[in-house]
C-alpha cells in the first residue's frame, strides 16, 4: 500500500493531538482530520471519481480545503488545486485540458464554473467557500466518516499543479505518490519536524510552498499548525508567539521586518524560519538575522520537483546560496545548449535527478521529453553554479520568468495579451527589482503610429481576463524596443533602463 495518507496514518500521533489550530482559537485534531476527510472521500465516490481522476479546485483557505486534500489522496483522486486570482477565462484552459471529474469552487461564483464545466463536459460542480460551508460539505455531512483508503502504486498520480510554459499554454506537472511521499520524508527529516512542532501557516494552499511543503511535513510528522487564511503581518507577528516554526516567501519576512515588534523577545521561541519560492536577498537575510537573532534557513524548488536543495538545519546558513542537494537528491551544473557537465564554481543550467522528480506534463509527452536529458536529469531553466563547499548559488533563469511575491508570472502570457489591443505595435514584459515582491511585472510597449492607448486601458482589459498579481505594476512607452542583430528583444537593457523604477516604492 503506497497511498501517500498510508504513511500518514502510520506516523500520527495520538488521534487527540491538535492537528490545526484556527485564529480563533478552535482547534481540529487527528481524529477531526481522519473523521472528515473520511467523509469527503465517500462523498467523492458517490460523486463519481474513481482512483487516477481529477478533483478540480478553486477554493478559498478552509480546514475543509485541506481535509478535501486528504480525501483525493485516500480515495486515489488526483488533486488538482487553482490559484483563486484565475480567471474564468484561465480556468476555461485548465478545467478543458485537465478534463476532472468534479470541480469544487466558490460559491459565489457557482454558476459561471457550473456552466463553464458543462461546456467541457464535466457535470459535477460542487462549492466550498473559505467559511467552510458549501454543497460539497452538504454532501458530506450525511456521509459516513469511515473510508476504506484506496491502494496505489508509487507511481500512481497523486497530484497535478499547472505551472506556465516559457511558450505556449500553462502544463500540469504530475506529481506521484512517491514524489510526495519521499519529499516530506526528506523533509521532515532535514528540518527536524516532530509532533510538538506547531507550523505558523499563513501562505495559500494551491501551491508546492503551502501545500506539499508546509502541509506534507506537518502530517508527515504528526505536528500541528497555526492555520492563517492569508498573510497578514500584524496577525502574524500577534500569533507568532503560539508557534515554533513559519514558512513563507520572501515578501513575508520582508513586510515582517517592517514590524517595530520583530524583536529578539518576540522570536526567542522559535525554532526555524524556512524561506523559499523566490531568491532571498542578502539584505533580507542579514536584517533578519539582526532583528531576531535567527538565520533564515533558505531552500530551493520547483513544482515539478517539490524541494531539491536546503541549507543545513546545523550549520552555516549562508545567504544567497540555496544550500545543499537534499538526501537521495542528484544536482548538477550544466551547459544549456550542449549539456556538458560543468565543473564546481562553473555557471550553468542547474539539473535534478531523484525520487522527487514529476512523473511528466500531463498529456504533453513532447514536452516531456524535451525538458529531461536522456540520463534523467530534468533540465530546471534556473542558473546556477556549486561553490568550494558545495553549497548551491541561483545566479539566474534560462527561462524567461518574473517571480512576484512567489507568484510565477510568464511573459509571454502577458506580452501575447497586449500585443493583441488595438493600437499596440509590440510589447516586452520584464521583472523589475521591487521592494515587496521581490520583482515587479512591467511592460515596455510600443504604440502603433497615431495611437493613443493609454496604460490605465491595457491594466483596464488585461485585468479581465489575467489573474491580479500577473497584471503590470508599471508600464513604460517607448518608440522602439532594443534588439540585438537576429531581432531578439534585449530584455537585460531593458531591465537596466528601468532598474529604479520601483525604488522607494512602498509596494
Ligand atoms: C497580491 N498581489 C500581487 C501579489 N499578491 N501582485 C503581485 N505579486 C503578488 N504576489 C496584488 C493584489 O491582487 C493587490 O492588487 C495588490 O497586489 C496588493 O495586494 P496585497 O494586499 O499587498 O497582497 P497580499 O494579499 O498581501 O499578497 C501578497 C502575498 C501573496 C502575501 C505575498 O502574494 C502570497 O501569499 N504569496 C505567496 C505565493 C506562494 O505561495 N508561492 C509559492 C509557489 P490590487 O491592489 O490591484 O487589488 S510554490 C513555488 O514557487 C515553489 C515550488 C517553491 O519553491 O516554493
Ligand atoms: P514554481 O515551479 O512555480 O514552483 O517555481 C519554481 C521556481 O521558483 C524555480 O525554478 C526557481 O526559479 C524559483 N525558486 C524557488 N525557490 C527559490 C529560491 N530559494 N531562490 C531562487 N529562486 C527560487
Amino acid at each position: 500500500m503506497d497511498n501517500l495518507f498510508s504513511l500518514i496514518r502510520d506516523r500520527m500521533p495520538s488521534h487527540d493531538r491538535a492537528f490545526m489550530t484556527l485564529a480563533s482559537g478552535k482547534v481540529y485534531t487527528y481524529r477531526d482530520l481522519l473523521a472528515e476527510s473520511g467523509r469527503l472521500a465517500n462523498t467523492l465516490v458517490t460523486l463519481g471519481v474513481k482512483p487516477g481522476d481529477r478533483v478540480a479546485v478553486q477554493i478559498d483557505k478552509s480546514p475543509e480545503a485541506v481535509f478535501l486534500y486528504v480525501a483525493c489522496l485516500r480515495a486515489g483522486a488526483a488533486f488538482l488545486p487553482l490559484n483563486t486570482a484565475y480567471t474564468l477565462a484561465e480556468l476555461d484552459y485548465f478545467v478543458g485540458d485537465a478534463e476532472p471529474a468534479v470541480i469544487v469552487c466558490r460559491p459565489q461564483i457557482h454558476a459561471e464554473v457550473a456552466a463553464l464545466g458543462a461546456r467541457h463536459k464535466v457535470l459535477v460542480c460542487e462549492t466550498l467557500g473559505g467559511d467552510g460551508k458549501g454543497t460539497l460539505i452538504d454532501k458530506a455531512a450525511g456521509a459516513g466518516s469511515a473510508f476504506d483508503d484506496v491502494v496505489r502504486e508509487p507511481d500512481d498520480l497523486a497530484a497535478i499543479l499547472y505551472t506556465s510554459g516559457t511558450t505556449g499554454r500553462s502544463k500540469g506537472a504530475m506529481l506521484t505518490h512517491r514524489n510526495l511521499s519521499s519529499n516530506a520524508l526528506t523533509l521532515v527529516e532535514t528540518w527536524r519536524f516532530t509532533a510538538d512542532d506547531v507550523l505558523l501557516h499563513a501562505l495559500p494552499i494551491f501551491h508546492t510552498h503551502g501545500l506539499f511543503v508546509a502541509i506534507n511535513c506537518v502530517l508527515m510528522s504528526g505536528a500541528s499548525m497555526l492555520f492563517l487564511p492569508r498573510f497578514d503581518g500584524d496577525e502574524v507577528m500577534a500569533l507568532l508567539a503560539k508557534a515554533n516554526v513559519m514558512m513563507g516567501v520572501p515578501t513575508f519576512y520582508v513586510r515582517l521586518l517592517q514590524h517595530a515588534g520583530l524583536t529578539p523577545e518576540a522570536t526567542r521561541h522559535m525554532r526555524l524560519f524556512v524561506s523559499g519560492s523566490a531568491p532571498l536577498l542578502a539584505e533580507t537575510h542579514d536584517a533578519w538575522r539582526q532583528r531576531t537573532g535567527h538565520a533564515i534557513l533558505e531552500r530551493y524548488g520547483m513544482t515539478e520537483t517539490g524541494m531539491i536543495t536546503s541549507n543545513p538545519y546545523v550549520g552555516d546558513r549562508i545567504a544567497g546560496t540555496v544550500g545543499f542537494p537534499l538526501t537521495d537528491i542528484d544536482v548538477r551544473v550544466a551547459d544549456d545548449k550542449s549539456a556538458t557537465v560543468l565543473g564546481q564554481g562553473e555557471v550553468g543550467v542547474l539539473e535534478v535527478r531523484g525520487p522527487n522528480v514529476f512523473s511528466g506534463y500531463w498529456r504533453m509527452p513532447e514536452k516531456t521529453k524535451a525538458e529531461f536529458r536522456d540520463d534523467g536529469f530534468f533540465i530546471t531553466g534556473d542558473v546556477g553554479k556549486i561553490d568550494a563547499r558545495g553549497y548551491i548559488h541561483i545566479v539566474g533563469r534560462a527561462k524567461d520568468l518574473v517571480i512576484s511575491g512567489g507568484y510565477n508570472v510568464y511573459p509571454k502570457e502577458i506580452e501575447s495579451e497586449i500585443d493583441g489591443l488595438e493600437g499596440i505595435l509590440e510589447s516586452a514584459v520584464i521583472g523589475i527589482p521591487h521592494p515587496d515582491f521581490g520583482e515587479g511585472v512591467t511592460a515596455v510597449c510600443v504604440r502603433k503610429p497615431g495611437a493613443t492607448i493609454s496604460a490605465d486601458t491595457i491594466i483596464q482589459v488585461l485585468g479581465k481576463t489575467l489573474a491580479k498579481y500577473k497584471l503590470p505594476k508599471h508600464i513604460e512607452f517607448v518608440d522602439e524596443l532594443p534588439r540585438n542583430a537576429m531581432g531578439k528583444v534585449l530584455k537585460g537593457e531593458l531591465r537596466t533602463r528601468l532598474a529604479a523604477i520601483y525604488s522607494g516604492s512602498a509596494g
